[in-house]
């Protein structure tokens, strides 16, 4: 397990030098994250009003940090409005110890004490203009500040965005940089999440991805997937699947499908894709996924895939259909 383990991080360092740290990252080709306030009804969207990222700055990186959102107001242009503007969405950033490691935070809902570790910094945003399609820069942050982990060789950072008044549909990015008012990214830095909430395109030619990293414990998986509004198809491609349908949601329910994990498959990346249909074309569709394995644990869906994107190889499927 340790080896694997070692693999996923070298692996990781060596494919994340080369790109960039957009949250949602350009592979998966989401436009927004999505939280809604907490006024708001389950059936636009959102499941729980929370949403949970990490982020990961590798050990040898040694220069302040910051944590940049972009569109972190409720108002104007990217958000969703419902009736008045009147939601208020906060933002808060945890280091130290537990901030990754406490069981609660890596739990799909916002129970317990998931705002585990130091509370480093916060901020509530509501009507905005002046962050209205434009950044607001968290920080600087020392990598220490972070909880050092040793399986990822570096220091995680968290950040939970709560819809904790009204009812509107908040739309955003993140973007960690080595700067305060531009985006750079930092060398070998990834960012994950246990469940990702997130908006489609509204062009239906547009196919968004999440990629689950499937370590070598994992035998099988259950990919879970929220309020798709039978927007198309929820495909799944590996080294050894080509394109597996998954059972999609329709309006304001989970839907869950469960399947084995194949050997080739360990240590990687699985591609989910969510292919929208053409017609009629749905538009301004909100989604909440999740996989857990067998011991019902979460796995991270890491922005930069490790081992890259996976890629379907024609001798390992042949070999798994005879089976
Ligand atoms: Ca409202
Ligand atoms: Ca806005
Ligand atoms: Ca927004
Ligand atoms: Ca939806």
């Amino acid at each position: 397990m340790k080896k694997a383990c070692l693999l996923g991080v070298v692996f990781f360092l060596c494919y994340c030098s080369l790109h960039s740290q957009p949250v949602p990252a350009g592979d998966e080709n989401i436009p927004f994250l999505m939280t809604f306030g907490n006024k708001a009804e389950k059936s636009w969207g959102d499941d729980d009003f929370s949403q949970t990222f990490f982020f990961l700055i590798p050990e040898s990186f040694k220069q302040p940090i910051f944590i940049r959102v972009f569109d972190p107001d409720i108002g104007g242009e990217n958000d969703e409005q419902n009736g008045e503007w009147d939601t208020k969405t906060s933002y808060e950033i945890f280091g130290g110890v537990g901030c990754y490691s406490n069981k609660d935070a890596q739990e799909t809902d916002p129970k317990g004490n998931y705002k585990s570790g130091n509370m480093m910094a916060s901020k509530v945003f509501t009507v905005n203009p002046r962050y209205d399609n434009n950044w607001y820069t968290f920080g600087p942050f020392n990598p220490t500040e972070g909880e050092y982990v040793s399986k990822f060789g570096g220091y995680v950072i968290k950040i939970i965005a709560e819809g904790i008044a009204g009812n509107d549909g908040n739309l955003y990015r993140y973007f960690l940089s080595t700067s305060f008012n531009e985006n750079k990214p930092v060398e070998g830095g990834n960012a994950f999440a246990f469940e990702y909430s997130f908006r489609m395109w509204d062009d239906p030619n547009q196919v968004s991805h999440i990629y689950p990293f499937v370590d070598d414990r994992t035998i099988s998986v259950k990919l879970s997937n929220f309020d798709w509004d039978e927007d198309g198809f929820i495909r799944t491609v590996s080294v050894a699947r080509r394109g597996q349908m998954s059972k999609v949601s329709n309006d304001n329910i989970w839907v869950e499908d469960e399947f084995k994990i194949f050997d080739e498959e360990k240590t990687k990346s699985l591609d989910i894709q969510f292919i929208k249909k053409k017609t009629p074309p749905v538009k301004n569709n909100n989604v909440v996924v999740n996989v857990r394995n067998q011991y019902n644990e979460l796995l991270p869906f890491y922005v930069i895939p490790i081992g890259g994107v996976p890629k379907y190889d024609y001798n390992i499927g042949v070999k798994r259909q005879q089976q």
